[in-house]
Order: structure tokens, then C-alpha cells, then sequence
């Protein structure tokens, strides 16, 4: 279990409304390891690449929670 689901549990029934915006942070993260891949992103988020690399802030090549919410409110 990784710490974005963690959190979500703990919020509890915030989680319903705010934790999951869009697809879902979780369901994009197909290996469950807490960042969001350009395979996921491709996948779940229908992300290209050009879209993915200005979501990914810090340009480390994944999308973490918080980049996730930025480029899924878009
Ligand atoms: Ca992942
Ligand atoms: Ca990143």
C-alpha cells in the first residue's frame, strides 16, 4: 500500500470526494509505487508525451500526487 492510498484511507470520507478527482491517482498508478509513469500516464490518463513532460514539474519522469492534481484539474 503506498502513501497516497494511505492518506486517502486515513481522510476517510473526504476521500470519496477529493482523493480520487478524475480516473483516480490510484487507478492510473498500475503498479501501485505512488508516481504515475508515461506507460501509466499513456494509459489510464490518455497523456502524450508533450502533455506529460509539462505535468511533470520537477522533471524527474514520473508524475507524483500532487502533479497528478494539477494535470488532471486541466
Ligand atoms: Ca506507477
Ligand atoms: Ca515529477
Amino acid at each position: 500500500m503506498n502513501r497516497y492510498v494511505v492518506a486517502c484511507a486515513l481522510i476517510g470520507i473526504v476521500a470519496a470526494a477529493g482523493c480520487n478527482n478524475g480516473a483516480g491517482f490510484a487507478s492510473v498508478d498500475a503498479d501501485s509505487n505512488g508516481t504515475i509513469s508515461m506507460d501509466e500516464a499513456a494509459s489510464g490518463m490518455k497523456m502524450d508525451e508533450a502533455r506529460f513532460k509539462a505535468a511533470d514539474t520537477n522533471a524527474d519522469g514520473s508524475l507524483d500526487s500532487s502533479e497528478y492534481e494539477v494535470a488532471s484539474a486541466r
